[in-house]
């Protein structure tokens, strides 16, 4: 690994600016920010395309596509159909469904995961196109843990390797299982958590990629290679080749990674990795987001460097993608693909079409406490963000809410004559302010301000978070400034991170839209571009 410092023009000094992640030889990491952990990567032709954990969340597993690696475009997800999913509201934060594996064979997508919710389990899913339809799924009750991949032999026979690690070989068409599964290979001894096996045929050795110490600061990726599908295998000589355990780097918890072989033949690592903020030990509120670092082949093992906030791009041209609208306006009919709720979206609970225009979400449970609540939001992504929607709860309660579970979130509702700001943490909630509300459509916003770096002190917050209403010219008025670490995944405990979006916790609430507005440049810090 080299590290280069490049003359970065001032305004650019912390990553290539604007909505492009990649600018004059540069791109900046994540390449999929917000909760998108668990990155599972394959390329068929020029195009790439990756699938992330989802959780609780429904519709399940966003799917991406890129053609350069570094710009990514949310195209579907896989689980969009009750039929397909089913997350009942047992299923607590965190649970649902766990790290998939997507590949591309004899023409088809596969896709292998886990539903961890009562009544789940290890499930095969297939599609012609990335983008969907996907199957309904194929259960493969014989495979019980979890982070299932899937890899076929010159025999097309396919080899199922899950955490522990073991594996088993199946017929992904039908779940059947050959045998009784076998343990591969433990890691390292002494590293927790052998976990996220991805199985590989590179040149004349099987490599067996896998995440090991635990998905938090101790996350590392090993590797080992055997003549075989099933072994024996023979750990690398430089594991693990990758972990920023122990390192002061803005990058943390990097590990759960998949490879892929561009067109020009160079190779390339996705992995999870979270970018904790203020004191100590560090808050990470936007879940564990997808990164991208070239990987060198060194006497026929991979290796990587430091994943940076800058790295050098690719060799090819970059191929950008048009910037995301600021305001989704709920005029197109349906809901975008990157809209979720947590664990259930049935039809007669919201509606873009009842009041053409607007989102229209009917209550089930009574608030953000519950498993049922209507929630339709999106993951929060940048580090410094403004939100705003233009609410009219004249027949109901409901508002804007900041989440990362049913005991953690903050919200600024309107309901009756009142507007107030709730706040949840653990089992403490509070209302923290009231004001009265004026009649007809209100504007609430929520502004996410990121503690500079060089604001420093040992308990100094992540971030804060402003609630309030925006007044006819404009002005934001505050009702509570509240401290972001209790919306982070090291107080909530769990996988996931922040989701911002609208809500409705007694009768009708309906939006006309929504606006989510980065207000930073990308790359979370750091001003040195790291080269691979
Ligand atoms: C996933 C495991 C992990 O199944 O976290 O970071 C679990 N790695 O591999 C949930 O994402």
């Amino acid at each position: 690994m080299s590290v280069a410092r490049l003359r970065l023009h001032p305004a650019t000094a912390v990553a290539p600016s604007g909505a492009d992640g990649w600018v004059d030889g540069v791109f900046a990491n994540p390449v999929i920010a917000g909760l998108h952990p668990d990155p599972s990567i394959c390329r068929v032709g020029e195009d790439y395309f990756l699938a992330c954990s989802s959780f609780e969340y429904f519709p399940a597993v966003p799917i991406f596509r890129s053609r350069d690696l570094v710009h990514w475009e949310q195209i579907g997800n896989a689980l969009d159909r009750p039929s397909q999913l089913s997350l009942p509201p047992t299923t607590p934060g965190s649970g649902g469904v766990y790290a998939p594996t997507l590949r591309h064979h004899d023409g088809r997508f596969w896709l292998i995961t886990t539903n961890v919710a009562p009544g789940g389990g290890t499930m095969v899913f297939t599609a012609a196109r990335a983008a969907g339809p996907w199957s309904e799924p194929v259960r493969v009750p014989g495979v019980t843990g979890i982070d299932p991949d899937l890899a076929w032999d010159d025999e097309g026979r396919c080899w199922c390797t899950y955490a522990g690690v073991e594996q088993v070989r199946i017929d992904p068409e039908t779940g059947r299982t050959f045998g009784r599964p076998r343990r591969l290979w433990s890691g390292t001894p002494g590293a927790q958590a052998p976990e996220a096996p991805h199985l590989y045929r590179i040149g004349g050795h099987w490599y067996l990629l896998i995440a090991e110490g635990g998905t938090e600061r101790g996350h590392a990726v090993s590797v080992a290679r055997g003549p075989a599908p099933d072994g024996p295998f023979e750990p690398g000589p430089a594991n693990p080749i990758l972990s920023h355990r122990g390192t002061s780097r803005p990058i943390q918890n990097t590990g759960h990674a998949d490879l892929v072989e561009a067109p020009d033949g160079s190779w390339w690592m996705v992995l999870l990795g979270v970018r904790p903020r203020g004191g100590t030990p560090g808050w990470h509120v936007l879940g564990r987001e997808t990164f991208l670092a070239p990987v060198n082949w060194v006497d026929g093992w991979p290796t990587v460097g430091e994943v940076a906030p800058l790295m050098a791009a690719p060799a090819w041209p970059p191929h950008p993608l048009p910037a995301s609208p600021v305001r989704d306006d709920f005029d197109s009919g349906r809901l975008h693909v990157g809209w979720v709720s947590p664990r259930s979206r049935p039809a007669e609970y919201w509606s873009v079409t009842d009041h053409p225009g607007w989102l229209t979400l009917r209550a089930r449970d009574p608030s953000m406490d519950d498993p049922n609540v209507t929630f339709v939001g999106r993951r929060q992504q940048h580090l410094a963000c403004r939100v705003r929607t233009l609410v009219d709860a004249s027949e109901g309660r409901g508002g804007l809410a900041v989440r990362v579970d049913e005991r953690h979130h903050y919200e600024i509702e309107v309901g009756g004559t009142e507007i107030r700001v709730v706040a949840r943490i653990g089992s403490l909630r509070s209302t923290v302010a009231t004001r009265p509300a004026p009649t007809g459509p209100i504007r609430l916003r929520i502004d996410v301000l990121p503690t500079p770096p060089g604001d420093w002190h040992p308990c100094r917050e992540p971030d804060r978070l402003r609630l309030g209403v925006e007044d006819p010219d404009d002005a934001f008025q505050v009702l509570a400034d509240l401290d972001g670490r209790y919306l982070s995944t090291e107080v909530a405990g769990g996988f996931t991170g922040r989701l911002i979006g609208m809500y409705a916790a007694s009768g009708a609430v309906r939006f006309d839209w929504f606006d989510y507005e980065p207000v930073e440049p990308r790359g979370g810090g750091g001003s040195q571009v790291v080269t691979g």
